[in-house]
């Protein structure tokens, strides 16, 4: 099925220019980009990015982080695009993330794993919400 998620190049990604890299893997793929931004997220926006984990220790490291430059926000369109993209990501701990995923290829640490991707079709109708609101 059509579907359409939200994508981030996190600040640890375009600090390291890793942005066309991971575009280069989606436009690779086959999937479609509908919406493409360079910017710095203030720190409300991060909060609701992140509102599901309010309760996490590790939420204000997550809110630092994702606040302390600019990253790459993007929707992405194509076929199950929601869970194929998470695959192409691979697991959140890029210690255990396979090899071939962006995480498995370029990334060590649990914070600094280089992408985002929304994990439902209710998660990614909010966060494209959020993000490009005139979607
Ligand atoms: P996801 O990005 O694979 O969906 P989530 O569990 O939604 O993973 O966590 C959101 C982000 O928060 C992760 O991508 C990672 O950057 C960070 N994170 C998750 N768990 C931890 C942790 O235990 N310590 C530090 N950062 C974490
Ligand atoms: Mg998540």
């Amino acid at each position: 099925m059509t579907e359409r998620t939200l994508i981030l190049v996190k600040p640890d990604g375009v600090a390291r220019g890793l942005v066309g890299e991971v575009l280069r893997r989606i436009e690779r793929k086959g999937y479609k980009l509908v919406a493409l931004d360079l910017r710095q997220i203030d720190r409300a926006t991060a909060e609701r990015h992140y509102a599901e984990h309010h309760d996490k220790a590790f939420f204000s490291d997550l809110v630092d982080f994702i606040t302390s430059g600019p990253l790459v926000a993007g929707v992405v369109e194509g076929d199950d695009v929601i869970v194929a993209w998470r695959t192409m990501m691979g697991a959140t701990n890029p210690v255990s993330a396979a090899p071939g995923t962006i995480r498995g290829d370029l990334a060590t640490q649990m914070q600094l794993n280089v992408a985002h991707g929304s994990d439902s079709v209710l998660s990614a109708q909010r966060e494209i919400g959020i993000f490009f609101p005139d979607l």
